[in-house]
């Protein structure tokens, strides 16, 4: 009995201290952007699940590529998994002092809501770049969007304290675009069946983990962290085609000055 009375002392006092375990009240978590692949990049997101079942994310950061299409996503999973954000030091299989996305993607799990500008946010709209925003001449990016509860995936609301957000999109040879003479093709992309897209476009640039006030009691780097990722993992993937298409589409314009800078490459071509 008194077991019983603390747990519902507990909820109220959690859903007063807005501990997102219940839907009855907008809910709001922080997360900082921090650089990856030594982008330089910095931010603020700021999640805010809406009584109507709608989440509204807001995103400033800094440090991007300007100009650029930044694909950005909220990873996580509808399983709660506690995946982290990636580091050089754990991350790179390969140890050529580049996280790929592939390398990546085992730290941050899937794409559980890609951050477009309009229309659809599924792992499929993830690459679409064309419908991701842009930097600007400084290379910041100011988002905001509000997802209505229909295009909010199952569980994401529920899991708000164990998501992250990545943003993609890196200039390693500081040429103010992507290119594979930097770091050669995306092996991602070309996974999936499309080859030439510039790897600097799918390499993720900054990664931040929900600050959420129903995580601070735990350790971030759970049991679940350090295993294997999720077997669901890999599913999005095979989604990601259809959109990686529509990168190509838009890399396609100098798909042939992209081919020739590969062959003439090919020395330098990371393998
Ligand atoms: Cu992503």
């Amino acid at each position: 009995m008194t077991k019983l009375r603390n747990s519902l002392i507990l909820a109220a006092a959690a859903a007063l201290l807005c501990v997102p375990m219940s839907a009855a009240a907008d809910t709001s978590v922080k997360a900082k952007l921090v650089e990856q692949n030594g982008s330089g990049v910095s931010g603020t997101v700021s999640l805010t699940a809406l009584d109507n079942g709608g989440l509204k994310v807001v995103i400033h950061s800094k440090g991007l590529v300007p100009g650029q299409p930044h694909a950005q996503h909220i990873h996580g999973s509808a399983h709660g998994g506690h995946f982290g954000c990636p580091t050089l030091k754990k991350n790179d299989t390969d140890g050529d002092g580049v996280l790929t996305n592939e390398e990546a993607a085992g730290e941050y799990g899937t794409v559980f809501l890609a951050l477009t500008t309009t229309g659809g946010a599924t792992p499929q709209d993830g690459l679409d770049v064309k419908r991701m925003p842009v930097a600007d001449s400084q290379g910041r990016v100011n988002y905001e969007r509000t997802f209505s509860a229909k295009i909010v995936p199952d569980g994401l609301i529920e899991h708000l304290s164990s998501l992250h957000i990545v943003q993609h999109g890196i200039d390693t040879n500081k040429n103010d675009k992507y290119d594979v003479e930097a770091l050669g093709v995306s092996t991602f992309a070309e996974s999936l069946g499309v080859p030439n897209i510039p790897e600097e476009a799918t390499d993720p640039a900054s990664c931040g983990v929900v600050q959420g006030a129903g995580m601070s009691g735990k350790p971030r780097g759970g049991v679940e962290t350090g295993g294997a990722p999720a077997p669901d993992v890999n599913a999005p993937l095979a989604a990601a085609g259809a959109a990686l298409l529509v990168l190509a589409a838009v890399f396609g314009v100098s798909a042939a000055a992209l081919r020739r800078s590969h062959s003439a490459d090919d020395g330098q071509t990371r393998t």
